[in-house]
Parts: C-alpha cells; structure tokens; sequence
C-alpha cells in the first residue's frame, strides 16, 4: 500500500524527520524557505497532511485549491492560523500541542515579568554602552514583583501556571479574568481570586495576557483599557499580536501612562511598530516563549505524532476541530 504524502512546511529536527519517514512520503522543507500562500497552496499538491509550525494560514481559499488535503498538524498551542469552520466545512482535521509547551511557557512569561519590573533589558544595555559611571540611589529602579497583584487575563493552562509561580514562589496576590471561571479548586491551587476585567485592569500591578487570539479578543488591550491601568503598572503579552493595539501601547508607553512592557508577540510580526522600538521602558523577545530545546522537540514530536495516528486510522491525539472527514 503507498504511503501517505505529507508536507512539513518548515526545517524541523531531523529526528522528528526520521519519526515521520517510515509511515510517509515526507516533503520537507529543511532549507526553511519562507512560502509565500500561492508557494504553499503549489507545495500541497499532492499531499495528504501538513506539519505547520503556526505562520501558515489553513483558510477557505487554499482548502479549495487543495482538494487531497485531510489533516493540518501544527506545532503550536494557538491555531489562530486555522480557519476553523473552513476546515471543519472542507472536512480537514487541525491539531494543535497543547500540555507540552505549558510549563516552558509559563517559565518564559514570568521571566518577562521579572525583566520588564526590574528593568533589565535598559540596564543591560547602559552598560554595555558605556555608560556605567557610578552607582545612583535611583538608577534602574524599578517596581516591586514579590507581594505585588498579579492579573492575569486569559486562565488556561499557562495562565494557571503563571498564577501558580506568582502566588506560591513570589507571594503574589493573585487576580484573573477569563471567559468562564474556574473550578473552586483550581482557584484554590492557584490561589487566584475571580474578578471582572475592569476590576483587573485597575488592580493589577503586572497584568499577563494568556488569552487566545480570536475576532474577540481582538485589541483586547487598546487606549481605553490602557487608560484604566495603574500609571505605575507593567504589562506583559506572551499570547498573540493583534490582542494589544500596539500602536496604542506604544504612545502609552511613550507619555508614562503605564510603566513598562514585556511583549514577545507583535502584531505584524516579524516586522515591530516602530513607536515600540523607540521607547526604553519596553522588553522585546521574538516569539520565544516556548523555545527550549526539550519542549519545541516534544511540540514537534506531538504533531507528528497527530499525522501517524490520524492516518493509521486513531483519530488525532490532540484535534481542535471534529470534522467529518474526506474519504
Ligand atoms: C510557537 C506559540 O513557537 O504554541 C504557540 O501557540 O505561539 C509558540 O509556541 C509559535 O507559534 C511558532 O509559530
């Protein structure tokens, strides 16, 4: 019997390669070429499934000019690159790596707190310029994280995680707002007390966005929310651009309104609104969050191992969508 055709859409780890070699006919892309839509609409010919690692859009357009296509398999835990009615319409299974990018995730987010607060980054800097003459009593001084109100808006998996680092390492006072609330015990084992948003935009000293990105959540935190936060308040995104207007923060940013920014996700990213390069009280990462060795293998692992189970007739381990499927 022939082997399914897959397309793994960028360089991946060549053992993940191996993994998928004797289930399928692999086309890789190890020379990582940046495709443009019609590329990868060309690339897919042919193929059954796709391993993407999130800057690929699965939409109605390219699902139409891909009629063999059955499963789209990423490497990240947000599928906002999914358009998932069109793929559940054209009968194409998504998946997604949820749990093992979680506490690498949460680990990152709180490091970027702790930059952001502490002012690291524009001290780093300072002195590799030069500029470290003598010691000032107020030089770098920054905000306070221990004991601090933590608000963390989205409280899935890494929210919880953050929450759970915040309250039980730092001693922080906890506050979350999120779509639907969370059992008693869960709260409980975050320490993480309930609150509407407004009540979180006004308490929090170091507000974390957790959230996905969706048409909602879309300029989650723009001028009006940023209005409303503490002038003396960092915020901090690990989620996805598009949910901070981020010419919003950047003006911010710029006239005091709020103390600081920790962003590792962009809306346009690669590309960074210039008003966000200007400033000095920003900490900017490139999309890093889950980036350790051990995790992106196991991200990579998990979607390849979405393909096998799906074709040897499983069903996907991790399917963010249930379609009925092409035969
Ligand atoms: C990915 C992420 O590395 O999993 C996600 O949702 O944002 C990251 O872990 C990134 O999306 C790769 O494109």
């Amino acid at each position: 019997m022939s082997k399914p055709h897959i397309l793994v859409a960028r360089d991946i780890f060549p053992e993940v390669i191996e993994q998928l070699a004797p289930h399928f006919e692999v086309h890789a892309n190890q020379d990582d070429t940046l495709w443009s839509q019609a590329e990868l609409i060309e690339r897919l010919q042919g193929k059954d499934g796709a391993l993407l690692t999130g800057t690929q859009p699965i939409n109605a357009e390219l699902l139409a000019a891909c009629p063999r296509l059955r499963i789209a398999a990423n490497m990240t835990v947000g599928y906002n690159n999914f358009d998932v009615a069109a793929m559940t319409a054209a009968g194409v299974q998504g998946t997604n790596t949820p749990d093992v990018l979680t506490e690498t995730t949460a680990d990152f987010g709180f490091a970027l707190l702790m930059a952001t607060a502490r002012r690291m980054a524009e001290a780093e800097h300072y002195l590799r310029a030069g500029l470290w003459k003598s010691w000032r009593y107020d030089m770098f001084a920054g905000s306070e994280v221990h004991g601090s109100t933590l608000g963390i808006l989205g409280m899935g998996r890494i929210g919880q995680g953050i929450a759970r680092r915040g309250a039980h390492g730092f001693g922080m006072n906890v506050i979350y707002h999120n779509r639907s609330r969370l059992s008693p015990a869960l709260e409980a084992e975050c320490q993480a007390r309930y609150v509407s948003k407004d009540e979180l935009l006004a308490q929090a000293d170091h507000l974390v966005l957790v959230l996905p990105y969706t048409r909602e959540s879309h300029h989650a935190i723009g001028a009006a929310e940023l209005a409303r936060m503490k002038p003396t308040a960092t915020l901090v995104n690990i989620a996805r651009g598009g949910i901070v207007d981020d010419a919003a923060l950047a003006a911010a940013l710029k006239d005091g309104r709020i103390a600081a920014a920790g962003l590792d996700v962009f809306e346009g990213e690669p590309g960074v609104h210039p008003g966000l390069l200007a400033v000095p009280n920003v900490v900017l990462t490139p999309h890093i969050a889950s980036a350790t060795v051990p995790t992106r293998l196991a991200m990579a692992r998990l979607a390849a191992d979405n393909l096998i189970a799906f074709f040897d007739g499983r069903g996907a381990l991790t399917p963010v969508n249930q379609p009925v499927h092409r035969s």
